[in-house]
């Protein structure tokens, strides 16, 4: 596995390339126009200054985060094509120059959904949080301001005023939009843009659903481990894969992690990885990476990565806000440099420990 951090690029992130590179072990960025909206064409020229301000702090870029999709694909409309054309040129353009890994959602309307940004935990940090009786008491229109008003002051991923001032006329055209309908869209999309992944040898990472289960009844196809295999199956290239997301697919505690890596082995190409704390009354917040902050079993995660031979990729998820850091909820730097350590370390006992038993034997 390769160390990265997400950044959200100058102007968009609190966070700096040279903080990034002094986190050990982190080798890449994964990173974003953040600029374009979904269905914008990526120019290469844009794509290459980006490189350079990376490559200029000695790190790469090891991966794109995301290319949105726009919503005319998701619904099918007649207009999908050209916004289709414009993904595959701007994939192209990617792969010109040298970008491998592209992640990316098909979540109709709202990317993830938390319905508190700063709950304070135990520790007195501040977290990530949700929970199911706020989405269904509240309008998502407000919904949406609400999430927009309390982000610091930073527009988060996903979540971009210019489509979610319209909330209201997303969901009226999204109506028609059942799951299966959302899947047939899904899979016209990639086997029109297939040919050019394998052209570059370009592996798109599908970005699990967050929560893992509709919100607001909108429907959600990417949950669970039988509808992730559903979707390799039904486009079957190597490079239409996934990027497994601890945090997305661990908010339904029914989703057994570290089997569905095992059961994803060669088409996981991009890792997440954050740990949650459910609680009995069914509600959920974000945690430290550390095992025993939360409920997953970190080791048991990194031990099956480790065990399929991923070597995409990695990045400390959401983290906590902590030591008074001014930042985008769950994207400062403090704790996500924590979690990559922490994961760092993980892996090199992994590794360390298993080399030293096949000498043994
Ligand atoms: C989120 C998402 O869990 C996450 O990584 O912050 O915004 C994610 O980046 C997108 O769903 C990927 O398209
Ligand atoms: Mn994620």
């Amino acid at each position: 596995m390769k160390m990265t951090l997400r950044w959200f690029g100058e102007g968009y992130d609190s966070v700096t390339l040279r903080q990034i590179r002094q986190i050990p072990g982190v080798v890449g960025v994964i990173t974003t126009l953040y600029n374009h909206q979904a269905g914008e064409l990526w120019e290469r020229d844009e794509i290459h200054a980006l490189r350079e301000k990376v490559e200029a702090e000695a790190l790469e870029i090891s991966g794109i985060e995301s290319v949105n999709i726009h919503d005319d694909i998701k619904i099918g409309l007649p207009s999908r094509d050209k916004y289709i054309e414009n993904y595959i040129k701007t994939l192209e353009n990617l792969g010109e120059e040298g970008i491998k890994m592209v992640c990316y959602n098909f979540m109709p309307v709202f990317d993830w959904t938390r319905t508190n940004l700063a709950k304070p935990r135990h520790d007195g940090s501040t977290v990530l949080a949700y929970d199911q009786k706020v989405v269904d008491s509240i309008d998502p229109q407000v919904f949406f301001n609400q999430t927009d008003a309390n982000s610091n002051g930073f527009v988060m991923p996903g979540w971009e005023p210019e489509r979610l001032g319209h909330v209201k006329e997303l969901f009226e055209a999204y109506k028609d939009v059942t799951a299966d309908k959302l899947f047939d869209n899904l899979v016209y999309f990639l086997k029109a843009i297939m040919p050019t992944c394998e052209k570059y040898g370009i592996n798109m990472a599908i970005h699990p659903d967050d929560p893992a289960w509709p919100v607001f009844d909108l429907p959600r196809i990417i949950t669970n481990q039988e509808n992730i295999l559903k979707m390799f199956k039904a486009v079957d290239s190597p490079y239409n894969g996934l990027t497994f997301c601890t945090g997305s697919l661990g908010t339904d505690l029914k989703n057994d992690l570290p089997s569905i890596i095992r059961a994803c082995k060669g088409r996981i190409h991009f890792a997440h990885v954050r740990n949650l704390q459910h609680f009995p009354d069914g509600t959920f917040e974000e945690a430290a990476h550390l095992s025993r902050d939360g409920s997953f079993d970190m080791y048991e995660i990194v031990n099956a990565l480790y065990d399929i031979g991923f070597d995409g990729p990695i990045r400390p998820d959401h983290g906590r806000t902590v030591w008074g850091e001014v930042c985008m909820p769950g994207y400062g730097l403090y704790d996500r440099a924590m979690g990559a350590c922490y994961i760092n370390g993980l892996w090199e006992g992994i590794e360390k420990s298993t080399q030293r038993k096949a000498n043994l034997l």
